[in-house]
């Protein structure tokens, strides 16, 4: 197998690209693929101060590691969420994430969940507080991120988010026609009163790819999953993604690249955030009176 660029030894062969690329090219292909998605897409204007979210896995951490070649002014912002008690799960992303900011000299928050709300994941699961583990997870990951940049002064929020997530969060929401989810399902999520903008750069990029990019870039990550991840639905719609794959390589590029150049400009209207308020609680500008963190907040006090 031979480079498509130099005919050196290839380390890395895309079928769904038709390509194969020696070290340097494939880290050469990554590079370009990112910073192209994020100009086309006007993801980071010039100067602007970046909140990347980072779990301590190879995603988010490949994501700083490029934003920083990129020369942008990153911050790391890390999300401590009380799952896997002492020594578990989270304790051990965090300790990736210390390790990568220090080897960097980048500047690092760090919110406990177990600190900053009283409780963590865990302790919602435990008290049946949440209708899943990740949908709690996933709106006080929303909250603190977008609080978190307020406080830090960044205008924008950069997630690890991959193709294969995104194509299957895509074939989730297809499969219910959840058609706001689709209006809102994209690369960027512009700013908008009291919200960063959102930004996932790395969306043209497997899963594979970016796994490839940590090893040869050297950057330790944590390989333990989130034991709440199991009974997932997404790590489902990805195995059925990956077996189309195999059939033929490039659908899930195509399913994803396609949605975003045809399908979602016709849903982008059911989308619009209408109304939005300061909730009465805690400020932070929400649809309803009381903020979805607020609202799991009152069911944890009462149980
Ligand atoms: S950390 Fe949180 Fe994930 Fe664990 S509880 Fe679910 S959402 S799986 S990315
Ligand atoms: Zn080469
Ligand atoms: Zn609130």
């Amino acid at each position: 197998m031979k480079c498509v660029v130099c005919r050196g030894r290839a380390v890395a062969r895309l079928p769904a690209k038709n390509a194969a690329f020696c070290r340097d090219h494939f880290l050469a292909h990554v590079e370009r693929t990112v910073s192209e998605t994020i100009r086309r897409r006007r993801m980071i204007g010039k100067g602007e101060r970046v909140l990347v979210a980072v779990s301590g896995g190879k995603d988010s951490l490949s994501l700083a590691d490029l934003l920083v070649r990129f020369g942008h002014d990153v911050r790391l912002l890390h999300l401590h969420l009380g799952i896997g008690g002492p020594g578990g799960y989270a304790d051990l992303s965090r300790g990736f994430v210390e390790r990568f900011a220090e080897a960097r000299g980048l500047p690092c928050r760090i919110v406990a969940f177990e600190e900053a709300e009283g409780w963590g994941i865990d302790e919602v699961v435990r008290r049946k507080a949440g209708r899943a583990p990740c949908s709690a997870c996933g709106r006080m990951k929303r909250y603190w991120m977008n609080r978190a940049a307020l406080e830090e002064g960044a205008r924008v929020v950069a997630t690890g988010h991959n193709l294969d997530d995104e194509a299957a969060t895509l074939l989730g929401n297809v499969l219910r026609w959840d058609v706001e989810s689709l209006g809102r399902q994209g690369p960027l999520l512009p700013e908008t009163e009291g919200f960063a903008r959102r930004v996932k750069p790395l969306c043209l990029l497997t899963e594979k790819e970016v796994a490839l990019y940590a090893i040869l870039r050297g950057i330790a990550y944590v390989r333990d999953e989130c034991p709440h991840a199991a009974g997932a639905r997404s790590l489902f719609l990805k195995e059925i993604l990956n077996r189309l794959e195999e059939r033929s390589p490039g659908t899930k590029s195509a399913f994803y690249q396609e949605f975003l150049r045809r399908a979602a400009p016709r849903f982008s209207t059911e989308a619009d955030r209408p109304d939005l308020r300061p909730c009465d609680r805690c400020g932070a500008m929400t649809t309803s009176v009381i903020c979805a963190a607020c609202r799991l907040r009152d069911r944890m006090a009462t149980r």
